[in-house]
């Protein structure tokens, strides 16, 4: 095969100066006309140079190998810089087969076998999707993109991917969302589902099990262990979840070094920027664990990915580019024979110029359209194919439905040395559906097959149904005893068992004492932290916890100094994988830019989704790896639910445990920074997503009691969640938790009450709820009111809004659907129970927050928060401008005792004089 290889080279060499085609004569030619030598003599000297040329690289071949004429090559183009010459440069290979016939290894698998569990597998995820939409019009489901897919899967089932008990350890699998009927489909085959959960795919509110539409730990926890369905999210996490494998490994938490893990992507879905966003990480990283395949069937929801271009060759550059292992697999074994005939690389030239929208007109097309249209182009193209049919000119097979193609490229990739690897794999989408999709324009949304369709569909795969049969679609599982059941189990068996699997069983932890938060609980004294300097500050302790220490994670998208954070760097380390190779700058100073193998804190750079990548990957790793992993992943505020929502979204789904810290978060404690910095709605943004418990707190002893709390239920009960909590940057000292009951159980619940007034029988009374920095205006209000206006307000701090509306609602549905039964009181309520007067909360976020516990407030309720685009100021402005101050808390609250009919309006008139409070100010929302 040295000829196929060398032809490979020099067509890499020619392409990459803009020819076409390969071989001598072809060469020769080119070298003349680009050399604009007409003159025959002075051509055949040329022809003649570049045979020596061409003869002495294939000697070179047979005698020092490959490697060596690719180091020759090598040396000859940096010769030739040096030289001054101009060498266009290409990234692309041509558009064949990366892997030569020549180094295609044995397959190890029966691959008659294999195909008869393929095509049954094919046919039950083809009927589920069928039948549920036959029962339930509307359902919805794929059949086309496994149809695609079904090859590259089933290679990595029967011989590449681990399973839970496998000696390496598990492989982590990303699968291609819209791909579930097929994983579904071998769970069958498997003997993992039964039929009754074939019938109840997408249909999971029924009396029997269901199977979810795409993958969902949430829906399906022991089963699917991460959610790939929103484009680009399986990407970008499966990145990740390789770098942190290595992360766990190197800090001696587990030695994962042996597995791998795989993702499975569409080539619409790289389009997305999170697909491709963070493959330069993999690249520098050099994580050979990692695997992509990504199916290029040159189609994605709508038609053709790139009608007009090549999807596999853009790839090719931007991947090779980035430094990654690339390994195209285009072109099935009926190719083979034509390209070692292909003496003038004619075909070559053809499959390198032909465009993705012509390819998917053929995979529509009849053999005598191929025959017309791709090899028509040339009559040395026609007379390579003369003496074959047109039926077999259709059957030729997309390489990446071909096994021995795709176990060749999986076996190269699991043997990558230093890189990822992306595999390219051609296909068909669609591929068996015939007239029912096959290759055409509307396949994605294909759900439906009439009765002609399904026959045809099985007889393509021979699936044992009669014509009877055929019309309802029924499952078809060969006999337990059958030889395609007991070889798939065996194969799995070898591979470490049934998979995918999501580990359930998780080894709790026991929650630090009490003990350990109390410095927090105790306050500050005389110094005057800000909360996001306390949380620093408990962070460090965690860490240098005995037990626990080990197992935090510190994750920072480029803003460790933002937050005070430089000491962790300085003692703890970053985390890099091959140490520190320079001497940093700063290394004579205490707490020096310090780069560790065993670094424990993960600093992302610019780059809040592969942060937050890194933050899924540590929070699940308590069921991916059983390690008990506690992520505090720290940021700006405003980049979070804002910037990558679906990743939050995806974080409860997912199962995710740890702790968000919306750091600088505010609209008016964030001063400078203006519009695009002040957060002051995220909180807002993170209520719809059911098992995240957002908290504004406003003291050191806040934050304390809710991180234990995080820990305990997350990590020692075990509980699905994950929490997210804001931290300020101003500066005042932390007072100690009052010593009332019940403190730490309103922490948690979100209000408590925290400065009670000293005259609980006065005439005018009020309740001030605050949260966050605010409170601390709250508590100067309550100050004026008392003094100037003879008001005694009880100062509550209201750490969660979202909890206390979570508790509320149900409250609410239990009493609608138990009527005539005592009410249960929503914990607000009781909290209000004997409270006079109005209630005014004040935040540094939306009013929408309190506005939503309105309706279980007894009282008038005024709602005071910076709804509007942020503005560069100092927080006294900010806080004027967004009416947060104290003196509109005093004059809010003055108002409601008007409303209440306690005042007259000439007290509300004076106190704003008095204060200084400016009506006639337009509204901050409209400004
Ligand atoms: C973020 C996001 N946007 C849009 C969709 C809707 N969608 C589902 S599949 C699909 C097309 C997928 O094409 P491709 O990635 O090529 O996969 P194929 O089915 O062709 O293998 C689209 C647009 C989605 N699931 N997620
Ligand atoms: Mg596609």
């Amino acid at each position: 095969m040295s000829k196929q290889e060398s032809d490979v080279i020099a067509a890499q060499k020619e392409s990459s100066n803009g020819a076409s085609s390969n071989g001598h004569a072809k060469a020769a030619q080119f070298d003349a006309s680009r050399n604009g030598h007409n003159d025959a003599n002075a051509q055949n000297d040329l022809n003649a140079e570049t045979l020596e040329w061409i003869e002495s690289l294939e000697w070179v071949r047979q005698n020092g190998g490959s490697e060596r004429v690719a180091q020759l090559l090598e040396t000859l183009e940096s010769h030739a810089h040096k030289m001054g010459v101009k060498i266009p440069f290409s990234a692309n290979t041509p558009y064949i087969n990366t892997i030569p016939v020549s180094e295609q290894p044995r397959y190890p698998g029966n691959l008659e076998l294999e195909r008869k569990i393929r095509s049954i597998l094919r046919w039950n995820a083809m009927a589920m999707v069928v039948r549920a939409n036959k029962e339930s019009d509307g359902i919805g489901g794929h059949i086309s993109t496994y149809a695609s897919c079904a090859t590259l899967y089933e290679v990595a089932f029967s011989h590449f991917f681990r399973g839970p008990n496998h000696e390496d350890g598990p492989d982590q699998v990303y699968f291609q969302g819209h791909s579930s009927p097929g994983v579904y489909s071998r769970a069958f085959l498997e003997g993992h589902f039964d039929e009754s959960h074939l019938r109840n795919f997408r249909q999971e509110l029924r009396d029997e099990p269901g199977l979810t539409s795409y993958p969902h730990p949430w829906l399906m926890p022991d089963f699917w262990e991460f959610p790939t369905v929103s484009m680009g999210l399986g990407p970008i996490m499966s990145i990740y979840q390789a770098r942190f494998k290595r992360y766990l490994t190197d800090r001696g938490l587990k030695d994962l070094s042996k597995s791998k893990v795989w993702a499975f992507v569409g080539d619409g879905e790289t389009d997305e920027p999170e697909t491709l966003g963070a493959i330069s990480l993999a690249a520098r990283e050099k994580l050979n664990n990692l695997i992509w395949v990504i199916n290029c069937n040159l189609q994605r929801l709508d038609g053709p990915v790139r009608g007009n271009g090549k999807i596999v060759q853009e790839l090719e550059k931007q991947f090779r580019g980035a430094g990654w292992n690339v390994i195209k697999v285009l072109w099935g074994s009926d190719w083979d024979p034509l390209l070692e005939r292909d003496e003038n690389g004619a075909l070559m030239a053809r499959m390198n110029e032909v465009v993705d929208g012509e390819m998917q007109k053929y995979s529509v097309s009849d053999g005598a359209y191929a025959r017309e249209h791709f090899f028509g182009k040339s009559p040395e193209l026609l007379k390579l194919v003369e003496k074959m049919t047109d039926d077999f000119l259709r059957k030729m097979k997309r390489g990446g439905h071909d096994a021995e193609k795709v176990y060749a490229a999986y076996k190269a990739a699991e043997d990558s040395v230093d890189k990822p690897t992306v595999i390219l794999a051609q296909t068909v989408k669609g591929y068996g559906l015939g007239e029912a999709g096959e290759g055409k324009n509307i396949t994605h949304q294909q759900k439906k097959m009439n009765e002609d369709e399904l026959r045809a569909f099985r007889t393509r795969f021979s699936i044992p149904i009669s014509d009877d049969e055929v019309a309802k679609a029924p499952f078809y599982k060969p006999a337990e005893d059958s030889v395609e059941i007991k070889y798939l189990r065996a194969q799995r068996e070898k591979l470490g068992g049934f998979m995918p699997r999501r580990n359930n069983k998780v080894v709790s932890l026991k929650t630090p004492s009490e003990e350990f938060f109390e410095e927090f609980y105790e306050g500050s004294g005389d110094r005057t932290p800000s909360t996001t300097q306390a949380f620093v500050t408990l962070l460090q302790k965690l860490m240098r916890d005995k037990e626990i220490g080990k197992l935090v994670v510190p994750i920072v998208p480029d803003e460790a100094r933002t937050f005070g954070m430089e000491g962790i760097i300085g003692s703890s380390g970053i985390y890099s994988h091959i140490g520190q190779l320079y001497e940093p700058v700063d290394k004579s100073g205490l707490l020096y830019y310090k780069e560790a193998k065993d670094g424990q804190l993960l600093e992302e750079g610019i780059n809040e989704a592969g942060s937050f990548a890194s933050f899924l990957a540590a929070g699940t790793a308590y069921a991916t790896h059983s390690v008990n992993a506690i992520p505090f992943y720290i940021y700006y505020s405003m980049f979070g639910p804002q910037r990558v929502g679906d990743m939050f979204w995806l974080a409860g789904d997912i199962r995710c445990k740890g702790f968000l810290l919306g750091g600088t978060a505010g609209r008016t404690t964030l001063a400078g920074e203006g519009l695009q910095h002040q957060d002051g709605h995220s909180h807002l943004l993170v209520y719809p997503i059911p098992n995240c418990m957002a908290y504004d707190p406003a003291f050191a002893y806040e934050i304390a009691v809710i991180i234990r709390e995080g820990i305990r239920r997350m990590y020692e009960e075990g509980e699905s969640i994950f929490y997210y909590l804001t931290l300020m940057n101003e500066n005042y000292a932390m007072p100690p938790m009052p010593k009332g009951e019940g403190v730490k159980e309103g922490i948690i619940k979100g209000l408590y009450k925290l400065r009670p007034t000293e005259k609980p029988n006065a005439k005018l009374r009020a309740q001030l709820f605050g949260s966050g920095t605010i409170l601390n205006e709250v508590l100067q209000a309550q100050q004026i009111l008392a003094e100037k206006y003879n008001v005694q307000a009880d100062v509550w701090s209201a750490t969660s809004y979202k909890e206390l509306y979570m508790d509320a609602q149900d409250c609410e549905r239990w009493n609608v659907l138990h009527p005539g039964q005592p009410e249960r009181v929503p914990y607000v309520k009781q909290c209000l129970k004997d409270a006079p007067g109005p209630v005014i909360a004040a935040s540094d976020y939306v009013k929408a927050l309190p506005e939503t516990i309105s309706r279980w407030i007894p009282n008038e309720l005024i709602c005071l928060g910076t709804d509007g685009f942020g503005r560069s100021d100092n927080r006294k402005a900010l806080r004027n401008f967004f009416e947060v101050d104290a003196k509109h808390i005093v004059v809010a609250t003055l108002s409601g005792l008007y409303r209440e009919g306690k005042i007259e309006a000439n007290v509300v008139e004076r106190a704003i004089k008095e204060l200084g409070v400016d009506v006639e100010k337009a509204n901050p929302v409209t400004l």
